[in-house]
């Protein structure tokens, strides 16, 4: 009797290791696993009561094995305090997802995920591609919680991505392929052939759709959406036809985070999963053992030079040709900061300069984002935002964290997605 349950222990040990894990992926090497630690440590340290609690945080250190167990009760704790009530579709399904890898109950949150989930529904069949990272959020949390009650659900929502004629983003897509990949592996015993049948579709759609973005370096779209697409391309059930050389990618991101590019705690928690052979779709298998490894220190930073940076020119530009005939601007300043200064002090200092110029933030989990400028602001209902260039290409960064360089042309255009 006690070995027949330790088998069928094994049994299904073996069937939970190969659903979470079917396709490719690849490992750290030992000898960058120091360099995995130290993002780990700084993406840890970045938590404290003051900000506003961030649930991937949570996710990627609890998949990842967290070392700083104080920062994972203080995030669980406000996490659990938070009102649901104050959270958007996708916040809430960040936060079922936290509270799970915390092993605690998420309790009504899952309902009032579910009947969110019942009323949304795609402004249009070219709706932009972002505008489903949230909605794929929510299966993916939903998939996990309940999945039965929420096949309806993923259908429709499969069921609108075929339809969907906007371009493709990596981002959004490799959220919809963890949320259908995990529908995929839940569908019941002798449930309608149906089921496997859409969701493998639409998942054949996006893994090739993500195929196309792989660059010859490795990296699958941009350096910040390459974290989501190893999760997802290693767990579809669908292989791309042209095949994914994970360590070339594996090699790019470790060089890239070498260089400091993943410095923003919201870009490590969304790449660290991947780099400790992890993804979203652990979340409920995560154990809750307290008191993990030791937290390894931080290797002292290097001493800041002394000598007082010398000062750049950024030429920056904002551009209105959207809303309100009479307040049509395109105005173009020089400002003058220390080198080494982040965007945000180059659009501080063109205010200083000219009212004109002036602009809010609001504090999201990748940061200050420009919500506002010279009183013309975002809004979600019209899908107007400012977007920022450099010269013509789309900065990849927010304006707290990218560093301009000497001479370097810097557009805020306000536009639609
Ligand atoms: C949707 C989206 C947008 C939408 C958000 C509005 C909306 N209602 O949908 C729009 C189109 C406005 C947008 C704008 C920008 N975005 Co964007 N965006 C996303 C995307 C695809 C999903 C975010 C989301 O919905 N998360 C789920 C919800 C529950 O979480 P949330 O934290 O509450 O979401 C909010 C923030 O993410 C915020 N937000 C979105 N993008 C950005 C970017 C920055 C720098 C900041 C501070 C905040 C922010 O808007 C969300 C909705 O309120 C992510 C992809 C990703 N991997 O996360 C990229 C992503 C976050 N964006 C990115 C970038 C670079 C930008 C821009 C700077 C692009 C540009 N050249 O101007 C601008 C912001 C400029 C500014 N004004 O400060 C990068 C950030 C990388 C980094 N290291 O900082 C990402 C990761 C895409 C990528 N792979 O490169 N974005
Ligand atoms: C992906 O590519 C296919 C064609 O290969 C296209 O039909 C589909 O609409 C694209 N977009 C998505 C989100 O899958
Ligand atoms: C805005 O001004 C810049 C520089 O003066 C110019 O090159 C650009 O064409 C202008 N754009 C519009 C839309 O007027
Ligand atoms: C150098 O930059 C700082 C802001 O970083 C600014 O306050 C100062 O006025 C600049 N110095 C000169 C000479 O422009
Ligand atoms: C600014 O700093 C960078 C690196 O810190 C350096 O490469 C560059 O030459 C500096 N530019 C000026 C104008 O001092
Ligand atoms: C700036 O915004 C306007 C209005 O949406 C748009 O027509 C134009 O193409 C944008 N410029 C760039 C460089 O994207």
């Amino acid at each position: 009797m006690a070995w027949f349950s330790f088998f069928l222990l094994n049994l299904l040990w073996a069937m939970v290791g190969t659903s979470s894990q079917s396709g490719s992926s690849c490992l750290v090497p030992t000898a960058d696993q120091s360099l995995v630690n130290d993002i780990q440590v700084l993406m840890e340290d970045s938590v404290t009561s003051l900000d506003f609690p961030n649930p991937s945080i949570l996710i990627a250190m609890n998949l990842a094995g967290a070392y700083d167990m104080e920062a994972q009760k203080l995030l669980t704790y406000e996490l659990m305090a938070s009102n649901p009530a104050d959270l958007n579709l996708g916040q809430l399904a960040l936060t079922v997802m936290a509270l799970t890898s915390s092993c605690r109950d998420p309790g009504n949150r899952v309902l009032i995920l579910q009947s969110q989930m019942e009323k949304w529904a795609p402004s249009s069949s070219n709706a932009e591609a972002s505008t489903f990272y949230s909605p794929s959020l929510a299966i993916l949390a939903l998939c996990q919680k309940n999945s039965e009650a929420t096949l309806p659900l993923a259908v429709r929502f499969a069921k609108t991505l075929l339809v969907n004629s906007s371009p493709f983003s990596v981002d959004t897509g490799s959220m919809a392929a963890l949320a259908l990949t995990c529908m995929y592996n839940k569908i019941p015993v002798g449930a309608d052939d149906a089921y496997r049948v859409l969701f493998g579709q639409v998942l054949k759609d996006i893994v090739e759709n993500i195929s196309m973005r792989i660059k010859d370096n490795g990296i699958i779209g941009d350096i910040y959406s390459t974290g989501l697409a190893m999760q997802a391309l290693s767990v579809t059930p669908v292989q791309p036809n042209k095949e994914w050389n994970c360590e070339k990618t594996m090699d790019t991101i470790l060089n890239d985070i070498k260089q400091g590019k993943f410095y923003n705690p919201m870009s490590i928690a969304q790449i660290l999963p991947t780099l400790r052979g992890k993804t979203y779709l652990d979340v409920p298998l995560v154990t809750c053992n307290p008191g993990a490894d030791v937290q390894p220190t931080l290797p002292s930073q290097p001493s800041t030079p002394s000598t007082s940076p010398t000062n750049i020119t950024v030429i920056y530009t904002i551009n209105n040709q959207l809303r309100g005939v009479e307040l049509l601007f395109n105005i173009t300043i020089d400002v003058s900061v220390k080198n080494g200064s982040v965007l945000l002090v180059v659009l501080e200092e063109a205010q200083r300069k000219n009212p004109v110029f002036k602009f809010q933030t609001t504090m999201t989990s990748w940061g200050p984002m420009v919500s506002s400028i010279n009183n013309i602001a975002e809004n979600t209902n019209h899908k107007t935002y400012w977007e920022f260039f450099s010269g013509n290409t789309p900065l990849n960064e927010g304006v707290a964290y990218y560093v301009p360089f000497n001479n370097e042309h810097i557009t805020a255009n306000f536009t639609q997605y």
